[in-house]
């Protein structure tokens, strides 16, 4: 017989694991695939919804606001921020902490999620997704403030992401494994389908904006063309794939093998992608799963953020892959 394992029937057993729990965790994440199908209906009919296209206004990194980054960000906010068990939210789409309703409890978590990630791509049907990360706070009671969220993506809960896609992934990870869990619209149920995801040790696909050459480092150039060179036995050339959603491309390389790389260049002297909500939440799903992620030069998840809206180089996924970047960036100096 079929097993038919859901979400939250897989994050009850997955809780006992934690001698301690109170459930509030296992709320949490209800709470969390609740915004998402929300979210995933409304990607999926956006061309006839009238939510297509920006709202005219620009967010804190001076991006234009699309309707349905808007809509993400309020539907998230709305479902979690009723909860009782969040000190506080932190989005790329607002300038600061997002306050709690004042008629709720506040729980002992942190939130700090990009609610539509890609959605530069959405007016074109490619895929685009939310990504989360989740840490406890270490002190204080009340509401969290900007320096609660200032902590090391290895002191991470738990951390996932959603790809609305051809079907709609929710990938998550407590620290006991990755798993995926694909969305059945049928019975409006996200069910286990990617038990113990494990990324191949070496892949076969580079994932970077190539667009962008001329401004990267030697380093950077040095490495794309090495894995440009015809070597059969060392498994090259490698195929370039980037769609320009990180959910996306992430995704295909957590499966697939390979490394995504969006590297400082002379225009993003500090890289493009947000360490609190694009980063940490990657980085601990991919060594999860057995694989690496840097900015060149420090583990990913040993970074403590200045603030919570800094920018971090990101070179993400298979280990093999990664540590030949890492040896490309010692040998440059840069
Ligand atoms: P967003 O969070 O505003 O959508 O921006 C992040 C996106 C990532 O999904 C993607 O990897 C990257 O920006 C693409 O940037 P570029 O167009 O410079 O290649
Ligand atoms: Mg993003």
């Amino acid at each position: 017989m079929k097993e038919y394992i859901t979400l939250s029937r897989f994050i009850i057993e997955e809780q006992r694991n934690y001698p301690g729990a109170t459930g509030e965790f296992s709320s949490l994440f209800s709470d969390i695939t609740t915004a998402s199908k929300v979210v995933y209906r409304e990607v999926n009919r956006a061309g006839i919804a009238e939510i297509l296209g920006s709202t005219g206004s620009i967010n804190v990194f001076g991006e234009e606001v699309q309707k349905l980054d808007e809509f993400a960000l309020k539907t998230f906010v709305g479902v979690l921020s009723r909860g009782g068990y969040l000190a506080g939210m932190a989005s790329e789409e607002t300038v600061s902490v997002i306050k709690m309703p004042d008629d709720v409890p506040r729980g002992k978590y942190l939130f700090a999620f990009d609610p539509l990630d890609g959605s530069s791509n959405i007016d074109v049907n490619v895929s685009v997704g939310t990504i989360f990360g989740i840490w406890k706070r270490k002190d204080g009671e009340g509401d969290a403030s900007e320096e609660d969220f200032l902590q090391p993506g290895k002191d991470i809960i738990a951390s996932g992401y959603v790809v609305y896609g051809s079907s709609a992934m929710l990938v998550y990870t407590t620290g006991r494994g990755v798993h995926g869990f694909t969305l059945d619209p049928s019975v409006g149920e996200f069910i286990l389908s990617h038990y113990d995801i494990k990324i191949p040790e070496k892949g076969k696909l580079y994932s970077a904006n190539e667009g962008y050459y001329n401004r990267w480092s030697k380093a950077m150039k040095n490495y794309i063309e090495y894995l440009k060179e015809e070597d059969k036995e060392a498994g090259k050339p490698y195929s370039a794939r980037y769609i320009g959603s990180l959910v996306s491309d992430f995704h295909r390389n957590l499966l697939k093998g390979g490394i995504f790389l969006y590297p400082a260049d002379s225009k993003h002297p500090k890289g493009k992608l947000r360490l609190l909500y694009e980063a940490f939440p990657l980085s601990y799903i991919v060594e999860q799963a057995g694989g690496a992620a840097t900015d060149g030069k420090r583990r990913i998840l040993d970074i403590v953020p200045e603030n919570i809206h800094q920018r971090i180089p990101l070179i993400i996924g298979s280990k093999r892959d990664v540590e030949k970047f890492r040896e490309f960036v010692e040998k440059e100096g840069e």
